[in-house]
């Protein structure tokens, strides 16, 4: 007849292995120690980071260039067209970009060729360009999708 001890470690594993496997809650990636979650929406940059900020997160700040390879999967799965706003701006001192979680230089950074270029004196945040391979400036108000980090 069935095993009921081994009935009882299968569930067992089934049941603890989210939760030691994963921190992250419903509706969150995970990456390593840090959880995602991706816009379903377009907005502008300060909504997209007022959004993150009101979910205790951050907009996306990326630490290298795996991290970045990993996001650009999870963007081409979620089928988003237009970009993606990173959580960085030079709107404090122009030409001067730093992280908007605590104001700090860039350390990992993937511009596009001749990007940023403050084009018509207007762009001050950054965005993974999709026509583009790398980041761009962009000016604030325009809609993209966002991705919050925790
Ligand atoms: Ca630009």
């Amino acid at each position: 007849m069935d095993s009921p001890w081994y009935l009882l470690l299968v569930l067992t594993v089934a049941l603890v292995q989210p939760t030691s496997g994963g921190h992250c809650q419903n509706g969150w990636a995970q990456f390593k120690s840090n959880c995602y979650y991706f816009s379903s929406i377009d907005a502008t940059f300060k909504d997209a980071m007022i959004s993150c900020i009101s979910i205790g997160a951050n907009l996306l700040e990326f630490h290298n260039k795996r991290e970045e390879a990993w996001v650009d999967l999870q963007i081409k799965h979620r089928g988003y067209a237009k970009g993606v706003w990173l959580g960085y701006s030079d709107i404090q001192k122009e030409g001067h970009y730093v992280t908007m979680s605590n104001a700090e230089d860039l350390g990992y950074q993937n511009w596009h060729e001749g990007e940023p270029n403050d084009w018509q004196k207007n762009e001050h945040c950054a965005a993974i360009h999709f026509q583009k391979a790398g980041w761009v400036d962009y000016h604030c108000t325009a809609k993209y999708n966002y991705i919050c980090k925790k």
